[in-house]
């Protein structure tokens, strides 16, 4: 690997990476420079990302533009490549899933005993640049179309380089995020029922998860047809298709005309928030895991919604611990419990980057897989 100044060492690097300039612009390959990591730092080397919706909206400019150009992607496992001053829980060559919550132990969540709410999650400095002087903003804070990133050394968890890194890279963010939902934030209990609103890679990995917990009425909703025979192949008992009607209508006539115990949105709409916070039976949990754009809005009947008790939450994450849960969940995948070779619908080169986002949107994939 040649560093910038063009020789071998311990200086900056120059790597390759899908960059998105301008919002709306496609993503394109581009070199860029990375500096040595500085004090708690790691340099990786990305074997594999996951395309995320979250990349897509970034690219959108959905999270605001001040932040462009970004490095798209944060779902990826990579090999440590060299590790700066002070790191002690990785060490070059271990093979590490990279994760977007590193809590830091001190802010006024961690301090309490939350630290999946750590408000000062911990990031490298911005030490990667565009050819043309420009700092790059990493996507969530890792940055995984590439071939090399920078991230703080507390974001890398180690696996066992035995698993496949495609499916690895997901539990970096989509797999967990779902599953965590209904394991971790809504804490879905056995003989339970749960709809789950967008049926793509998080929606999917909700109902693994409600099924893992032991819900015996799963319902997948979604527009495409397609999702919906995969979330069954995952899980649901029962799906709805909205095209074809009322999905609350829907999700009553299933349930005895209750409502589920639990209702997660996996789409980022005012609309299907709406319909899943009013498809809960009495004292149920809605769980906000889809994230809306800026413009998003509805109004809420309050007498309806308070007649409804229950709760309505937002799921950051699945309100996951990345080193507790990313090694149990690819234990999980090793016992077979956990089918995470079916969310890698597609893998593809740092070249068809841009294609994965495509594919996304004409509902082709749950997950198209970057194999670096
Ligand atoms: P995806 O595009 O793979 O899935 C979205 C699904 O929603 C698709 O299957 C669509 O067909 C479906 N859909 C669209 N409109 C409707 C509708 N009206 N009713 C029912 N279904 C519909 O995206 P994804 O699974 O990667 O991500 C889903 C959302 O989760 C997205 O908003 C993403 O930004 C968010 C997310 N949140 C977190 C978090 O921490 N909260 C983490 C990762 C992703
Ligand atoms: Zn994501």
């Amino acid at each position: 690997m040649a560093d910038a100044a063009g020789g071998e060492g311990g200086g900056s690097i120059v790597a390759r990476g899908v960059i998105a300039r301008e919002p709306g612009q496609p993503g394109v390959v581009e070199e860029f420079t990375i500096d040595a990591p500085g004090p708690g730092e790691a340099l990786v080397r990305i074997l594999a990302s996951g395309v995320c919706h979250t990349d897509l909206s970034a690219k959108n400019g959905v999270f605001g533009t001040e932040w462009f150009p970004f490095l798209l992607g944060h779902e990826g496992a990579g090999v440590v490549e060299r590790v700066g001053e002070g790191v002690t829980n990785v060490a070059p060559g271990d093979h590490v899933i990279l994760a977007w919550r590193a809590p830091c132990g001190e802010c006024r969540f961690c301090r309490v005993g939350q630290p999946h709410l750590c408000a000062a999650s911990l990031n490298a400095e911005k030490r990667m640049r565009t050819m043309d002087g420009k700092t790059l903003t990493p996507i969530l804070g890792i940055g995984t179309f590439c071939t090399h990133t920078l991230v703080h050394s507390k974001q890398c968890v180690p696996y066992d380089p035995a698993l496949p890194a495609e499916q690895m890279s997901l539990l970096g963010c989509g797999v967990t995020t779902g599953v965590g939902a209904a394991l971790n934030s809504a804490d879905v209990k056995p003989g339970t029922s749960a709809a789950v609103f967008g049926c793509g890679g998080v929606g999917n990995s909700v109902i693994m998860g409600a099924k893992l917990a032991g819900a015996t009425t799963i319902i997948g909703v979604d527009i495409d047809p397609r999702k919906l025979a995969w979330a069954r192949e995952f899980g649901a008992t029962h799906t709805v298709n909205p095209t074809e009607g009322d999905p609350v209508a829907a999700i009553k006539a299933i349930t005895g005309g209750h409502g589920v115990n639990y209702a997660f949105e996996a789409v980022g709409r005012a609309e299907t928030i709406e319909q899943a916070i009013f498809s809960r039976d009495l004292a149920g949990t809605c769980v906000i895991v889809g994230v809306c754009g800026p413009e998003a809005t509805f109004e809420l009947p309050l007498a309806r919604f308070f007649d409804l008790g229950g709760n309505l939450r937002i799921s950051w994450y699945g309100d996951c611990l990345p080193t507790r849960d990313f090694p149990l969940l690819a234990e999980w995948y090793r016992q077979g419990r956990l089918d995470l070779d079916r969310v890698v619908t597609r893998v593809i080169s740092l070249e068809e980057a841009e294609e994965g986002f495509h594919a996304m949107e004409r509902g082709e994939t749950l997950r198209s897989v970057i194999r670096i």
